[in-house]
């Protein structure tokens, strides 16, 4: 493959990230399975032979028994994953508290570490243990599977101590970091308690990535603000050696997308679709139900454009695919109370005996119903009041060949740095602004539609996610390796 190519002899990728692309799940009569999850990782990752990869991760479950962990790992193994097992206690005060509750929230302008509720300092401290541990765990993983000629590829927030645990293991190791998430302005960033400590500790990889520049320059400016280090976008000094830092943009499989609609499980659906929606233009929103992707912004939007615009109402449908994420943290339940009261107040106001203006599923849909819906909706609207990429945007414009629908995108999107051209662009906190956009895109003649949907569709083509692995790989394995002074090289 192009990205082995990249690898020395008998030199792996091992990706680290806080969840394996498979699932350990008991079924009904407690025998253990092992679904694959597909993500953009995933299928970015197409392409590397077998042998050169592998997956080190939380397999989805708090596994305690030692007979249970040994049966998992050896199970996992043929799928070329090794599981890191957290408990719950860990999971809770790691992965809902430091990475959701502080760090998420943060990444995205979304509230202050601690924010209102000042009185849980406490629990900040428990946190950060936690996610010390938890990254500690990480580092022992890959530690006990690593070989010489391996290089290791970490991703995201949950792991921002890792490229220093790796390191103080074995100074030698290749260590890249990805960030999937924004990395936030330093004037918001410098309100983390700990800021210094896991700058210190990303700067430890030989290669730091962000999907844009932006991101990469937010990063370095707070390494130069506070840390005081020299740098700029494209290298860091740090401890006698340049940390290299750079945007790589992630990208889709668009072939893989654009293929499935001539299957016929998709085309059943696409024709399913057709029917229930006939004579109606059709939007569409999918999103995980989190605070980042501005779904009660979106509603709000689309309330306005119903009200200012008399008779759209039983001419249009938002079809609002809300996944699932993070049910068990109180302030995602709330947000979901909220959405579910607006939907249902825009159905009330706007429905009738026939129609509604919102169909809105609390699910996930299959592939094969997503990519239809992706293939024969007029608009997708995506309001992200900050999001790192946003994998929907581009996975839209891949299905939309014959329809040419028109893509609404939040300008807090990462994707709006590459989509702008083609895509109506938004402040999502304008609600005015993004109800006219959708009266524009609903009315937009079809010459303008092709011509902006041309745009969009040359850039999802050009720049997939092999192509984003590829150059993250080739980067890091050019990244040279120096020893701090005085390590006797
Ligand atoms: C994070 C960052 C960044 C969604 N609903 C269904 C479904 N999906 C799939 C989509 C897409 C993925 O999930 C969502 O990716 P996004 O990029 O839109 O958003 P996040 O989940 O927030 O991802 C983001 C990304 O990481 C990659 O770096 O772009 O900014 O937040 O692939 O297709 N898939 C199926 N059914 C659904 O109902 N089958």
């Amino acid at each position: 493959s192009r990205l082995s190519a990249h690898l020395g002899p008998g030199g792996r990728i091992l990706i680290v990230a806080n969840r394996l692309p498979v699932t350990a799940k008991r079924d009904p009569v407690k025998k253990w399975e092992f679904p694959s999850s597909s993500g953009g990782l995933v299928s970015a990752l197409q392409g590397v032979k077998d042998e050169e990869l592998m997956f080190v991760g939380w397999p989805g479950v708090s596994v305690t028994d030692d007979d249970d962990q040994t049966f998992i790992k050896n199970e996992l193994f043929k799928k070329r994953c090794v599981p890191v097992f957290l408990n719950e206690e860990l999971m809770d005060q790691y992965y809902s508290g430091y990475c959701n509750n502080i760090l998420w929230p943060l990444f995205h302008y979304l509230g202050l570490p601690q924010g209102h509720k000042v009185n849980k300092t406490k629990d900040f401290k428990s946190q950060l243990k936690a996610y010390t541990e938890a990254n500690q765990m990480f580092a022992d993983t890959v530690c006990g599977i690593s070989k010489e000629g391996d290089i290791i590829w970490c991703h995201d927030y949950h792991l921002m101590l890792l490229p220093k645990l790796l390191k103080q293991f074995n100074t030698n190791m290749k260590v890249g970091w990805f960030l999937h998430t924004p990395f936030p302005s330093s004037e918001v960033y410098q309100a983390l308690p700990n800021r210094k400590e896991l700058l210190q500790a990303v700067l430890e990889a030989d290669l730091v990535g962000f999907h844009t520049y932006e991101y990469a320059r937010h990063f370095v400016s707070a390494c130069t603000s506070l840390l005081g280090l020299e740098g700029r976008l494209g290298g860091i000094e740090f401890k006698e050696r340049i940390v290299k830092v750079d945007a790589f943009p992630i990208g889709i499989d668009a072939q893989h997308f654009k293929e499935s609609l001539d299957r016929d499980a998709v085309k059943v659906k696409i024709t399913d679709f057709e029917s229930v929606f006939a004579g109606r233009k059709v939007m569409l929103g999918v999103d995980r139900l989190d605070m980042i992707k501005g779904l009660l912004q979106k509603l709000l939007a689309y309330e306005k454009f119903l009200e200012e615009n008399k008779g759209w109402e039983s001419e249009v449908v938002l079809v609002q695919i809300a996944v699932p994420t993070r049910t068990d943290v109180p302030e995602y339940q709330e947000l979901k109370s909220q959405v579910h009261e607006m939907v249902g107040r825009v159905n009330g106001k706007f429905g009738t005996f026939k129609t509604y203006p919102i169909i809105y599923l609390d699910q996930t849909v299959e592939f094969e119903a997503l990519c239809a819906l992706y293939a024969i909706t007029d608009v997708a609207l995506i309001t992200s009041l900050r999001d790192g990429m946003n994998l929907v945007s581009y996975e839209y414009v891949a299905c939309q060949e014959s329809n040419k629908g028109v893509l609404i995108l939040s300008e807090f999107a990462g994707a709006a740095q590459s989509l702008g051209a083609g895509a109506i662009i938004v402040n999502p906190w304008n609600i005015a602004e993004v109800a006219n956009a959708i009266k524009c895109a609903l009315d937009m003649p079809s010459g303008e539609r092709e011509r902006r949907h041309r745009h969009n569709y040359e850039i999802v083509s050009a720049h997939t996610a092999q192509d984003w692995a590829e150059n993250y790989v080739w980067e890091l394995t050019n990244a040279v390796i120096k020893a701090p002074l005085g390590t006797g090289e």
